[in-house]
């Protein structure tokens, strides 16, 4: 356990003693446990903008219900368990129900048990499968102006005035900016402990293989649109980074059937000038002639698993020879579908951080119960001793730093704004990552870096030019290299 999970777990044993026979034992008792448990990433965004397909994609399951329907309105939790069992938590109330489910064309159907979603808090779904076993999964209703009940609850689910519930880390989705977007964004964001920010804030350019009608080249489009989103003042102080995913393609592609794939190479054996003119549009897809190979409900369905895009994508992987069987269609259509490099960069920047990320929403929630109980014997000397980790323990200055930077206030030269970025981790914390240097560099180039760029801003904190502000972050960065160098020098023995 790392020195930061060491002092959150003694302060937390601490506060047992504090609050033993009041009320607020509960608490602490729940805050510790949280504090064992999987890093809870919440998936939030507009109506719409994909959440639960992308959900169902990083699970590997079509579980989560989408479109429309009651239960897409209530927030709900994926997390790995024994048995598959659902629990539904009754606005109000901290006894759960548990409520009857089945699978009706994969997607859980849950039986509500004569509750409205406006009557649920939440609804646990445990299933055992290993993608949950290191996060749990949070999927909101998002926000929808037609809909004022289904914005409070996701705005209430993310407010940290609200005891329990906010996550750890966030991945907001956005079809492309609105303005209403950035607002709903900016509602998460503040400086708070556990609020999502640039540090534990995912911005994911969802539906990209619809950008510019699902042509061949979406991705590539959808790529440099995030891009440009990503040196966005406004948003890079808001997230980390953006990243276009197909969610509906990843998930198809985790869930590809034999059948489909078979559907797919009668079509990719038609020669691509008779089928060309068909892939132009849904419509014409679907109400393509008969000399077109499948039903037209059969095209119909592989528009909605596929989406357009999907469609041409997997024609071409067929008919570039290199695809021959369903399992290879599905890797390649993952790739394709951003979903690999989303998951590369939640292993890196959520799970890579997850005993940090944990560590501050424990922290920031057993401040709020000292907070509650002022006056209760050692509770202010124990907020006091908190607020001491936070700010001395190295990955919390580390974290502050970083939203100090992305937050865009912070003066200096470009290249060392970035690079100091990356030091500090924010495109991971492996070694490599903060010294940008390849995966498989060894353990002498990335000592030999680490020295180097620790010469450099040392030498830069010692100007009298460089700001108050600046200096901080880079005595932070100092740190991290001096960290990385002492790692790095045990790892060679
Ligand atoms: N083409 C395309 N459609 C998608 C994608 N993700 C979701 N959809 C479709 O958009 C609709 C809404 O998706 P859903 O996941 O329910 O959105 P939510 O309201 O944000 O949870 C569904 O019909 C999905 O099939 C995607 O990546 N590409
Ligand atoms: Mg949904």
């Amino acid at each position: 356990m790392s020195d930061v999970g060491v002092r959150t777990n003694a302060i937390l044993e601490k506060a047992e003693q504090v609050f033993a026979g009041t009320e607020a034992l509960v608490e602490v008792h729940a805050i510790r446990e949280r504090l064992d448990g999987p890093l809870r990433v919440a998936i939030a965004g507009k109506v719409k903008a994909g959440k639960s397909t992308l959900l169902n994609a990083l699970v590997g399951e079509r579980l989560a219900p989408t479109d429309t329907g009651e239960c897409t309105k209530i927030v709900t939790w994926y997390k790995d368990g024994v048995t598959y069992n659902v629990d539904l938590f009754p606005t109000g109330s901290d006894q759960p129900k548990q409520v009857k489910f089945n699978r009706d064309d994969d997607a859980l159907e849950v039986d509500l048990g004569g509750y409205g979603p406006e009557d649920v808090d939440r609804l646990e779904v445990t299933w055992p499968t290993s993608s949950l076993r290191r996060i749990t999964l949070i999927d909101t209703p998002g926000v929808d102006t037609l809909n004022a009940a289904a914005e409070k609850k996701t705005f209430d689910f993310l407010d940290p005035d609200d005891t329990d519930t906010p996550a750890d880390a966030v991945l907001y989705l956005m079809k492309h900016i609105h303005s209403s977007d950035m607002s709903l964004l900016e509602a998460f964001h503040d400086d708070t402990a556990s609020h999502p920010n640039a540090i534990n804030a995912i911005a994911v350019l969802s539906r990209a293989d619809e950008v510019g009608g699902g042509r061949i080249d979406a991705m590539a489009s959808a790529k440099k649109i995030s891009k440009r989103y990503g040196e966005e003042k406004r948003l890079r102080r808001l997230v980390q980074l953006v990243v276009p995913v197909a969610g509906l393609l990843a998930e198809t592609a985790t869930t590809l059937t034999e059948t489909e794939f078979r559907q797919l190479q009668q079509l990719a054996e038609r020669k691509s000038n008779e089928i060309g003119p068909y892939l132009l549009s849904a419509d014409r897809f679907i109400e393509a002639t008969p000399e077109t190979p499948l039903t037209s409900i059969e095209r119909e369905q592989l528009l909605g698993r596929f989406g357009l895009f999907g469609v041409r994508q997997s024609l071409a992987l067929v008919r570039s020879g290199n695809v021959s069987t369903s399992s290879e269609l599905a890797a390649g259509l993952k790739e394709r579908s951003g979903i690999v490099k989303l998951h590369h960069i939640l292993s890196t920047l959520f799970m890579g951080r997850s005993e940090v990320l944990k560590a501050r929403s424990a922290l920031w929630r057993l401040d709020r119960t000292c907070a509650a109980y002022p006056d209760h014997p050692g509770s202010a000397e124990l907020s006091l001793e908190l607020e001491r980790i936070v700010s001395s323990a190295h990955p919390f200055r580390e974290l502050s730093a970083l939203a100090s930077l992305r937050s865009g206030w912070i003066k200096g030269r470009d290249n060392d704004l970035e690079t100091l970025e990356q030091v500090l981790g924010v495109n991971g914390t492996l070694p490599s990552q903060r010294l940008g240097l390849d995966e498989s560099s060894s353990n002498e180039e990335l000592r030999a870096a680490a020295a180097e760029q620790h010469q450099r801003w040392q030498r830069l904190a010692g100007n009298p030019m460089v700001s108050h502000d600046m200096q901080t972050v880079i005595d932070v960065a100092v740190r991290s290299l001096e960290g990385e160098m002492v790692r790095l020098s045990a790892d060679r023995k």
